[in-house]
């Protein structure tokens, strides 16, 4: 029998493997025992043919591919990295990589080759919260725990699709609400989420600043919020309630397309709710005032005192397995390492900790930059920029000014792979070991279960051979991940708060480790939290008599995003098609078209050709596809939030043309 943990979401399920089958661990803190259908296919996906088995080179995107020596390949990305400025050299990283081969990519990229260009496809994930979490709590730290659920009365849930995007954790909500937990969920569409609600408010799309500040606004016209609590530990206080003397509710009711009866239903259950968790994901982030809502959503913990007591507090859910390690290590490009950032003091330590002297000393490009800086060498590992970046066409002119693009991928039919020059074979879940941090940070290790495909290697290995090549062995001679977790660990001692130095690599072989859990105060020099006054600014895409509907996309439970992973034969379930399109039966009625009816979705940026998924369960004016569409994102507009620079992937303008 081997334990293992899931790559896929960020519940971070713990598994076990009995040389046949893959079950869940029941054992295991986060899903004892429970598994969804994500998780038992992880070993299907190992053995599909479409599998990227060797190095491959061309010269110019126009040519085929030929197989190369991995010692070739490695040689001339070196040479290529050589031959550039380090300023003009990108490592476009992911919150699926281990910890590991974070550690060893961020090590060389920032430490060593100097480039402060290495950030992660969580720049389009997670982005918001990170910096929200910051600002208002001092740190990017989740400050409660899933299993808080079942100390808490309510539950609210906005913009999160947990029956889909998190599974276990779903089931975990409906066994709570056994026990009394009460459910809201806010989202333009009644998913499946919505369905076990107690509360579902059908928000229009982009109103959830005004829904919080609503919140926020009553808890302080009424003398609800702790007064206590807010003199003793919070910031801003007096700022922000004469800022909300001044704000339009009527208006801002209206913004959030509910009305006055429905929000106050809401406030009821709000107002007589002891312990309240508000947990969101993507419906927040992604947009253009991504940090905004996170901090207006935060602000309503931070005046009622919910927050670092037991079954309250704000639950950023993340998405992929280990974005939450990669930003420990400091994959974000607005980082250093172990949540340090670039000041003085931290480069210096970090420097010293290296014992490198190129140590990049401010911010670089974020993922959503990195194709627009002319950049030389563009290194992709374990993500797909071309399929997830919005505004598709333009990417891809983009990625083609660049000369010299390296994809890193376990398989062989991503979308990045049409424009790269070298592409590596990496050893997916299953073929590595190393650790991982879930959403609510649960480090627990992956483990090897079957043998290495001949010429793959794990993620870590591919960045110390390029590190070696490029001369700097001595700080890069790991020979296991456990070498490198416990480099790491000493590292994570360069920051205060981080107890992952407690962690120990084997032990968490049978039981996993959750850091942070002392942690109950604000993590700001002052120990305050902070409260900012934030305002909806209408600043998403609008709708014009051309372009009419506002389209959201998101996730469907068993496809993995562009579905390398499990839109296979042998693995895809029929529990939803890969591409549909929810549209309201009146917006359906007026284009005359009916369910099933193949049509064409446009935005001023390009199109796809679509299903017609005729449903109640979608607001008016607004319109759904799947992420599993990878045609998704030439729709979508490539507006940023001004701090995270995340994009607003939910809220395109496009118009529908029935074929
Ligand atoms: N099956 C599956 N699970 C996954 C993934 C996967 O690919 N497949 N990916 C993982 C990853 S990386 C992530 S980031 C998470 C994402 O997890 P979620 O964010 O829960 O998943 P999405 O489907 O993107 O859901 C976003 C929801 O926000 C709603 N929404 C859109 N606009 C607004 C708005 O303005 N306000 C509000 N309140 N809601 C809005 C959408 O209708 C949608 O239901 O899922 C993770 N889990
Ligand atoms: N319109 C729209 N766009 C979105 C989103 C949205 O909601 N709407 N969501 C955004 C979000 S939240 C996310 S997280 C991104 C996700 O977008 P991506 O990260 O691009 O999606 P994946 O398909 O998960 O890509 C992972 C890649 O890693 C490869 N891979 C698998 N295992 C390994 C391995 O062990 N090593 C290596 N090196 N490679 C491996 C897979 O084959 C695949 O090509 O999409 C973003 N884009
Ligand atoms: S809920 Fe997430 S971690 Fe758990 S089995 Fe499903 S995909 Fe894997
Ligand atoms: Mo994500």
């Amino acid at each position: 029998m081997i334990k293992s943990v899931c790559g896929y979401c960020g519940v971070g399920c713990g598994l076990e493997y009995d040389e046949k089958n893959l079950i869940g661990d029941v054992t295991y803190p986060t899903n004892f025992g429970k598994v969804c259908s994500k998780g038992v296919s992880e070993l299907v996906s190992i053995q599909t043919d479409t599998r990227l088995l060797r190095p491959v080179y061309r010269n110019s995107i126009d040519e085929e591919f030929t197989t190369v020596k991995w010692e070739d390949a490695i040689a001339l990305i070196a040479r290529k990295i050589q031959e550039s400025t380090k300023e003009k050299i990108g490592f476009y990283l992911s919150g699926q990589l281990l910890t590991e081969d974070y550690y060893i990519a961020n090590k060389l990229g920032k430490g060593f080759i100097g480039t402060p260009n290495v950030d992660t496809n969580s720049r389009t994930c997670m982005s918001s919260a990170v910096v929200a979490y910051k600002k208002t709590i001092g740190a990017d730290f989740v400050p409660l725990r899933m299993d808080d659920i079942f100390k808490s009365d309510l539950l609210i849930l906005a913009g999160a699709n947990t029956a889909e995007a998190h599974v276990v954790f779903h089931n975990q909500i409906k066994k709570a609400k056994k026990d009394g937990l009460k459910v809201v969920v806010i989202d333009p569409r009644n998913t499946e989420t919505a369905k076990i609600a107690d509360l579902y408010l059908p928000i229009k799309a982009g109103g959830d600043i005004d829904f919080f500040n609503l919140i926020s606004k009553r808890l302080i016209d009424e003398e609800l919020y702790d007064k206590e609590f807010v003199e003793g530990h919070v910031n801003n206080f007096e700022l922000l309630k004469n800022k909300f003397k001044r704000v339009p509710t009527t208006k801002m009711i209206k913004r959030t397309g509910l009305t006055q009866e429905q929000f106050d239903e809401f406030f009821e259950l709000y107002k007589n709710s002891q312990n309240i968790i508000t947990a969101w994901t993507m419906g927040l982030n992604q947009s253009v005032q991504g940090v905004d809502k996170n901090v207006a959503l935060i602000n309503t913990h931070l005046l009622t005192g919910k927050i670092f007591t037991e079954g309250n507090g704000p639950l950023s859910l993340t998405g992929q397995p280990n974005a939450m390690g990669g930003r420990e290590v400091g994959g974000l490009s607005t980082m250093l390492a172990v949540h340090l950032g670039f000041d003085k003091e931290s480069v210096k330590k970090v420097s010293k900790f290296w014992n490198s002297e190129n140590v990049a000393s401010h911010a670089g490009l974020t993922a959503t930059q990195m194709l627009e800086a002319n950049l030389d060498v563009l290194i992709i590992c374990h993500t797909d920029p071309v399929y997830h970046l919005p505004n598709r066409n333009k990417m891809e002119e983009l990625i083609k000014k660049i000369p010299f693009v390296v994809e890193i991928n376990a398989y062989e039919n991503s979308e990045s792979s049409k424009f790269a020059h070298v592409r590596l074979p990496a050893s997916p879940w299953g073929e590595k070991e190393g650790t991982q941090t879930n959403l609510d940070r649960t480090i627990t290790r992956q483990e090897r279960i079957t043998r290495q495909s001949i010429d793959s290697k794990p993620d870590w290995e591919i960045f110390q051979l390029i590190a070696r090549e490029l001369g700097y062995k001595e700080a890069f001679n790991f020979k296991t991940p456990k070498e490198i977790f416990k480099e790491y660990q000493e590292m994570t001692k360069l920051n205060g708060y981080m107890d992952i130095h407690k962690a120990d690599y084997d032990e968490m072989y049978n039981s996993a480790f959750i850091w942070g859990q002392n942690i109950k105060e604000f993590l700001t020099p002052d120990k305050k939290g902070n409260l900012y006054f934030v305002e909806n600014r209408l600043l998403s895409e609008k709708t014009s008599l051309e372009y009419p509907f506002i389209l959201l996309t998101g996730r469907t439970r068993d496809q993995w995003h562009s579905g390398t992973k499990t839109n296979l034969p042998t693995t895809l379930l029929k529990y939803k098609e890969l591409n549909f399109c929810e549209i309201n039966p009146l917006d359906a009625q007026k284009l005359d078209i009916k369910d099933g009816d193949s049509i064409k979705v446009i935005s001023k940026r390009g199109e796809l050709v679509t299903k017609a998924l005729v449903t109640e369960d979608i607001n008016e004016k607004n319109i759904f596809i799947p992420i599993s569409n990878r045609e998704i994102n030439y729709l979508t507009n490539d507006l940023y939030d001004s701090e995270s620079l995340e994009p607003d992937y939910n809220h395109s303008a496009v118009k529908i043309e029935k074929l």
